[in-house]
């Protein structure tokens, strides 16, 4: 732990967050939505402002709009996010959008005296094939996973805004990595989404189709760490509350599944009793991403939602946006 930096136990919170002005950047996507729900057994006044009112891609609009709204902290969870097609699509939005949004809102809490920014990366900031679990030092040991690189290179960024902006100006600037996310509010489009809404929208069709079977990409093997959106929403407001330093903090559930083992889960909560095919064409990104939970953990933090109640939320979801 660095000089003048602390990470309390829960009840001994350093960052309390009554009755101070919260602005969730990214108040509509996955995790921000989370967060504002999270946040209104806080006692704080939550902050938002949708794309229509803010550009958080204009410098000026972005300083203009916290020294507006005066902000006591700060939770990013704006981003351009993606699965892997998405990814290895649009390498250019990736990291643009992310570079610049990042930069644009670190640098202006900073110049406003904004009190604390919790910064949210990813796992995929990590080598691909380091040591696992992964340990919050493995981060630079090694090379990327080309199909995410750019999305990573915009997160490792992101941490190093945080940590050059606390080391040269003092700010408390901190960041979570969270794992592969999915829940409420989650994007479930084929071509753009994470694996988790593709299987569910895959295996929901394919039952109202009747269909023999669904099709999953790259071989099934890979295995990936999941964790609710709402337990990561729970672990930045934790770490929002009680934690603050210079190194970033994992936020995973600490176990992971083949995606084979994923796609049968999800067949079974949506009650789909047909084959799952893999289509290697397909890629299969990193062989596998589990985060060591043992620094959150350590500081007292566990997730609440299991892996099948959290699918069978999700589902339930899905269904009632249709
Ligand atoms: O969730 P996902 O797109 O992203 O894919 P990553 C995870 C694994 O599921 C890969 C396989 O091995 C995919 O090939 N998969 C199987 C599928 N079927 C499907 C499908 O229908 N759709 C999708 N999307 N995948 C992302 C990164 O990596 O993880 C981001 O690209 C970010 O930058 C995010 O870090 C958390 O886990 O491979």
């Amino acid at each position: 732990m660095s000089p003048g930096s602390s990470a309390a136990m829960p009840n001994d919170v350093i960052f309390p967050l009554e009755g101070k002005r919260v602005w969730v950047a990214g108040h509509r996507g996955m995790v921000g939505s989370a967060i504002v729900r999270r946040l209104a057994s806080e006692g704080c006044e939550i902050l938002t402002a949708g794309r229509e009112v803010l550009d958080l891609e204009r410098q000026s609009a972005v300083e203009a709009w916290i020294a507006d709204n005066k902000p006591d902290a700060i939770f990013m969870a704006a981003a351009k996010v993606g699965g892997i097609l998405a990814n290895d699509t649009y390498p250019a939005d990736f990291l643009y959008n992310n570079l610049v949004i990042e930069t644009n809102i670190v640098d202006a809490a900073w110049r406003n005296g904004v009190g604390k920014v919790l910064f949210l990366g990813s796992s995929c900031i990590y080598p691909k094939f380091a040591p696992q679990p992964i340990m919050e030092d493995a981060l630079l040991t090694g090379p990327l996973e080309p199909t995410n690189e750019w999305y990573a290179i915009a997160k490792i960024a992101g941490i190093k805004l945080a940590q050059a902006y606390r080391k040269q100006h003092g700010c408390d600037f901190i960041s979570a990595m969270p794992t592969n996310l999915y829940g409420i509010g989650d994007n479930f489009d084929l071509n753009s989404s994470h694996v988790m809404p593709a299987l569910i929208r895959k295996a929901h069709e394919a039952k109202l189709a009747g269909a023999d079977s669904i099709t999953i990409w790259g071989t099934g093997t890979p295995r990936r760490e999941f964790l609710n959106a709402d337990d990561c929403a729970d672990a930045c407001v934790f770490l929002m509350k009680n934690y603050s330093d210079f190194e970033h903090v994992n936020v995973g559930s600490g176990e992971d599944v083949t995606i084979l083992q994923l796609a049968q889960l999800v067949c079974e909560v949506v009650g789909f009793k047909g084959e799952i095919i893999t289509d290697t064409s397909k890629p299969d990104g990193t062989p596998r991403k589990l985060m060591s939970a043992d620094k959150l953990r350590g500081m007292g933090w566990r997730p609440q939602i299991e892996l099948g109640p959290g699918i069978t939320n999700t589902y339930a979801h899905f269904l009632s946006a249709q």
